[in-house]
């Protein structure tokens, strides 16, 4: 429980930069603990005033003055008295000056006025050790700073506003009753019976089952979310596929020339599109060719495809279909693929049904959409995004509504709890002694309580912490 680690919260009072190590017009710094009151009076000047006798939640402007009465510079000042900070300790919060070199020199002096200087994740960790946030929370924090597109962002924030830990709190707390009425039926045989109530007890346990493999199942949304969708854009040469690269990014990182073969290596980039994120990785012209450094190119081609989460098989709408194309279909039977008949804007050469039938003469793609597109001018880019969006998550943003598991610690702690209370399941229905599947039902409960942190140990509180950055 958080109880456990209250005597190992270090009495200190710690200071960091809170902003990014970057020039930019304010910076933070952030001084929490029993003596950052004291600490920033010792370099905070504004008259004869005092921060010590001001209210909580105030803003004071003045001046931070190394110990010769000098000023360093002019700043707003921040005073937030325990318990309602954000730690949950009196909190300083210093609005100085953004240039690199004066937030440090105004970090020193706090730092030689007593403040320790802070571990990377030490302040949410100590709001998490003071009881302000469940781990689950703390965690969200930096999924949140992470997040590098809407739908990460949102996970996070639904995260961060306590989702995913009030629906594993329902569900430890409908275990817990389930313990304590199995417990006292134990203490109390004359009156209670676990028998008499085991139907009820069953379904609900099964019901619970199905609700955590479907949380579950979410992890694999959070994963492609978090970490973006492996995405290789195939093709003959010269359909287009480096001009669509460049297209999604909108700048020209790969070279688009009208000479066949102009992509030899791979390349690899993210693409933000918005609500997601794509690894894009844009391949060399697949063709029969004799020349050796361009085999190369389409053997990674081929190894690229082979390992993908969604294929854009890009073909050149102003060239018939060719033996290419027919190679093409063959390598991407079986992925997920989005066919795209590029150059729109020119005159057709073929007809969506013509590639609807080589794709069909070849194995049947897993899931596959074919759309027009200009990588040229852009159009039909935004149907596109529209279309990864629907094949990968089902709907648009709008609809993200539920609690997506972001991160394997909470993946691998519910994968735990299901095995537990399969495991508990499987003992009801062997008719086994309460007191034998209870032992699992509790270690269902401790796995779920894993994810809010109420039984993790203490060296597993540092690691997660210490992966946060400096000043968080
Ligand atoms: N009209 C028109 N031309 C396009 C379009 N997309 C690409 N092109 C042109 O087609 C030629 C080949 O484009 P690239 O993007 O280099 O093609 P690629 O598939 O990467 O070619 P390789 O790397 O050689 O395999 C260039 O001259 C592009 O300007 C389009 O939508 N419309
Ligand atoms: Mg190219």
């Amino acid at each position: 429980m958080t109880e456990n680690f209250q005597e190992s919260i270090e009495n200190d009072t710690i200071a960091a930069i809170s902003t990014g190590m970057v020039t930019a017009g304010i910076s933070v710094i952030r001084v929490s603990g029993p003596e950052a009151v004291d600490v920033a009076d010792r370099v905070f000047f504004c008259g004869k005033k005092k921060l010590k006798e001001q209210r909580t939640h105030t803003i004071h402007h003045g001046k931070i003055c190394d110990k010769s009465g000098v000023m360093i510079d002019e700043v707003l000042v921040m005073l937030m008295r325990a318990p309602h900070t954000y730690t949950g300790e009196d909190t300083v919060e210093i609005n100085c000056h953004g240039g690199l070199y004066v937030t440090t020199r105004v970090l020193d002096e706090v730092v030689q006025a007593g403040a320790r200087l802070a571990h990377p994740g030490e302040f949410t960790k100590r709001a998490f050790l003071n009881g302000k946030m469940d781990l689950s929370r703390a965690e969200a924090v930096a999924e949140l700073i992470e997040a590098d597109n809407e739908r990460a962002r949102k996970a996070a924030a639904g995260q961060l506003a306590g989702k995913e830990e009030v629906l594993i709190r329902k569900y430890q707390e409908d275990i817990l009753l389930i313990m304590a009425f199995a417990e006292a039926a134990l203490d109390d045989p004359e009156h209670l019976s676990v028998d008499d109530e085991i139907d009820h007890i069953k379904a609900q346990l099964t019901d619970m089952l199905e609700a955590l493999h479907d949380l579950h199942r979410t992890a694999g949304q959070g994963k492609l979310i978090k970490e973006g969708i492996r995405t290789v854009i195939c093709g003959k040469p010269n359909a287009g596929k480096s001009s669509l690269l460049n297209r999604l990014l909108g700048e020209n990182r790969s070279i688009v020339s009208n000479i066949a073969g102009t992509t030899r290596d791979t390349i690899s980039e993210k693409v933000n599109l918005g609500t997601f994120t794509l690894n894009v990785i844009d391949t060399a012209g697949i063709t029969q060719t004799d020349d050796p450094i361009e085999a190369i190119g389409v053997e990674r081609a081929e190894d690229e495809i082979e390992k993908a989460q969604l294929v854009l098989y890009v073909a050149d709408g102003s060239t018939p279909l060719d033996e290419n194309d027919r190679q093409i279909a063959r390598q991407i039977a079986g992925k997920n693929v989005i066919c795209l008949i590029n150059k729109m804007d020119l005159k057709q050469a073929f007809e969506e049904k013509d590639l609807l039938e080589l794709l069909d003469e070849e194995k049947k793609t897993e899931d596959r959409v074919i759309a027009a597109i200009s990588a040229k001018s852009g159009e039909g880019i935004n149907e596109l995004k529209k279309e990864i969006e629907k094949m990968f998550f089902g709907t648009d943003i709008s609809g993200q509504d539920e609690v997506i598991l972001l991160g394997k610690r909470h993946e691998y702690a519910l994968a735990e709890a299901v095995t537990a209370l399969e495991q508990t399941i499987t003992g009801i229905n062997q008719k086994i002694s309460e007191e034998f599947w209870l032992v699992d039902l509790k270690d269902t409960y401790d796995r779920l309580g894993e994810i809010t942190g109420d039984t993790v140990g203490e060296n597993l509180i540092d690691e997660i912490f210490s992966k946060f950055c400096m000043g968080k």
